[in-house]
């Protein structure tokens, strides 16, 4: 329609503006270019923040972890093609670990793009993002921006949270429409994520069989530190005196050094359980399927989650609980009013608990001419103690596993890792929104092969003055660093030996420290995060300290017929 002279105009860019705005978005993360740019320097001039990284995966990673901590979607906007597909990889994993997002892409023109005539960056973004997140949307209308960002908050938020692309060709930015008739297409959506309650006679038939049980136990998962109901299940938890083991991005959710968490004798109660009750966890790989050798003895399953086809997915769920985490957790604790305690059971796994943090306490304090996992992680955990409020972010294969195993969470969502797909380079993305959602300091505990994915993205740290300390697990390779080069060649598991981390944080602007001994691990740490300055710590390790694939070498594939 032919717009009357003297109408006051607005157009795609500011419609989007003013939709996140209006929603509540205050921070983009992103990596400007044709045809963004002016977003980015809009949304600055209007107040907003915008996170501007050096490659759209770690800027991806970044709007998904705020989106975790903040139960409002990240928002991340990228460039065409080439953008696009780099913030895609952080989009799927958003969708894989059920974390609300909302990918922005800008694209190349319709017309030429789906007649193949060779675009500036021609892509069918909006198909190929399909299959990796929860819906893909495109806007081709200014008068449809508004119901389309709320149709994606929508999407991202509601059910299972996960991602949602966004796809915006290049010529709706600029497309003008009356400032009066766009503004009445903006509108905030009523109760994006609606409770979900169970039904009665489900949460009946939960309460009966975990009333009747010997040895309950309460798996608690990411889904359940998502949902922010930490008061519930901290008090299902202690009303029912059941034990509790939490999956590595649920540590904190409850303490761990709580009476009743059995983290540290997680093999036991996960064989010896009678009923286990998870929420917000899947039984997927990380928890062996829900079957065989982990699992022990016969037992039965109760299932909280708000994704009904979750129910059944690898073994038999006796008790389906669909609904959210909070509804859920808050009728059982109503029927399970009086419950016996099951203290007999709680006392044994106690005792263990008690023995097995004994042997590991021994490990962390030995004294080695080198570090090795145990001792570091030992000299770390000993510092964060009086840190509670750090953000954790994990990443590696050794690193990871052993300091998910060694340092305590006391509060929820305060670790960040690499997820249900064990993706190295969520590194300093995470650090990145952890230190601007939480506004609190952040430590990264890194394998020095996982922060190579996103090493540059240290000076986004620097650039924004971030309270980031980096601890580079440097050990020279993947999952080692002694292995020996073949002929003519350098080991395809190692890194350059002479690879100074502290140097490279010195160069971007931030403060260096190498850190040959526990003491000036501990020390370097303490001081990274008392001046509140971006650090890196160059931490070297022993190259023969680690293991092929971490605590997961059983899923690690080898030539059943060796070297030939
Ligand atoms: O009960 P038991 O006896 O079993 O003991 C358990 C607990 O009871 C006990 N525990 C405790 N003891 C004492 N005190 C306390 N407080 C305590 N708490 C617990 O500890 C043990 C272990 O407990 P845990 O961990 O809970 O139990 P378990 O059995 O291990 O749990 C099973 C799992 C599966 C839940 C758990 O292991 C888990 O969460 N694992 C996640 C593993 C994972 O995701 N790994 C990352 C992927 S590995 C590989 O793929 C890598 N790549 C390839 C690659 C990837 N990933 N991504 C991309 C984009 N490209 C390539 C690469 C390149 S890793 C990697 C780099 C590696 O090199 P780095 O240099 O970065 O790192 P380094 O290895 O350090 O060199
Ligand atoms: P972990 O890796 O920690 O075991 P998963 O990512 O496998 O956790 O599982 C998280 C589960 O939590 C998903 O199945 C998801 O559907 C569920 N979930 C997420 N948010 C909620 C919520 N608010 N209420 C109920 N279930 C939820
Ligand atoms: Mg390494």
């Amino acid at each position: 329609a032919v717009i009357p002279e003297g109408v006051e105009l607005t157009d795609g860019f500011h419609l989007l503006m003013e939709s996140l705005e209006m929603n509540g978005i205050t921070n983009i993360y992103g990596l400007l270019g044709i045809p963004v740019t002016e977003i980015g320097r809009m949304w600055q001039a209007r107040g907003n923040k915008f996170f501007s990284f050096r490659n759209e995966q770690n800027a991806g990673y970044a709007a998904s972890v705020a989106g975790y901590l903040t139960k409002k979607p990240g928002v991340c906007v990228t460039v065409s093609a080439p953008g696009f597909l780099n913030g895609l990889t952080a989009l799927a994993n958003a969708t894989t670990n059920c974390f609300p997002m909302i990918l922005i892409s800008g694209s190349s023109e319709r017309e030429i793009v789906d007649l193949q005539q060779g675009d500036y960056e021609e892509m069918d973004q909006l198909n190929i993002a399909r299959p990796h997140c929860k819906a893909s949307f495109r806007i081709n209308r200014t008068e449809d921006i508004g119901v389309a960002v709320v149709r994606a908050i929508r999407t991202a938020l509601s059910g299972r949270p996960g991602g949602v692309y966004l796809d915006i060709p290049a010529r709706l930015f600029s497309t003008v429409m009356s400032a009066e008739e766009g503004a009445k297409t903006l509108f905030v959506p009523v109760d994006p994520a609606p409770e979900q309650i169970p039904g009665p006679s489900a949460v009946a038939r939960a309460v009966d069989l975990i009333k009747n049980a010997k040895k309950p136990l309460i798996l608690l998962g990411k889904g359940a530190a998502y949902a922010q109901c930490d008061a519930d299940i901290k008090a299902l938890v202690e009303e029912t005196g059941i034990p509790f083991t939490p999956m590595s991005m649920a540590k904190g959710l409850i303490s761990d050094t709580h009476a009743q968490c059995a983290a540290a004798a997680r093999s036991m109660v996960l064989q010896e359980s009678d009923v286990v009750i998870l929420i917000g966890a899947r039984l997927n790989w990380l928890l062996a399927h829900g079957k065989g050798k982990t699992w022990g003895v016969a037992k039965k399953f109760v299932q909280i989650d708000i994704q009904a086809n979750e129910m059944d997915s690898n073994v038999p769920i006796a008790a389906p609980l669909v609904g959210d985490v909070a509804s859920c957790v808050n009728a059982l604790r109503a029927g399970l009013k009086g419950m016996t305690k099951p203290t007999e059971w709680m006392g044994a796994i106690a005792e263990r608990v008690t023995t097995t943090k004994g042997k590991l306490s021994s490990k962390l304090s030995t004294a080695t001419p080198v570090m090795n996992y145990f001792n570091s992680l030992g000299a770390i955990r000993d510092v964060l103690k009086n840190y509670p409020d750090i953000t954790l972010v994990n990443e590696g294969a050794n690193t990871l596993d052993n300091a998910r195993m060694v340092i305590d969470q006391y509060l929820p969502r305060k670790r960040v890792d690499t997820g249900t797909w064990g993706v190295m380079g969520i590194g300093m993305g995470s650090a990145v929104a952890a230190a601007v959602e939480t506004g609190k300091p952040v430590v990264a505990i890194c394998g020095d092969s996982a922060f190579g994915f996103s090493a540059m993205e240290y000076e986004t740290i620097t650039r924004y003055n971030l309270p980031v300390v980096v601890i580079i697990m440097n050990n020279g390779g993947i999952y080692r660093g002694d292995e020996a080069n073949p002929d003519h060649q350098f080991s395809c598991m190692l890194f350059n030996p002479n690879t100074k981390y502290d140097q490279f944080s010195i160069a971007l602007g931030g403060e260096g420290v190498r850190a040959e001994t526990p003491e000036q691990l501990a020390k370097a740490l303490e001081a990274g995060l008392k001046s509140g300055k971006p650090t890196i710590i160059d931490a070297i390790i022993d190259p023969a300290a680690g293991v092929e694939s971490g605590r997961i070498g059983n899923l690690n594939i080898v030539s059943t017929i060796g070297k030939k």
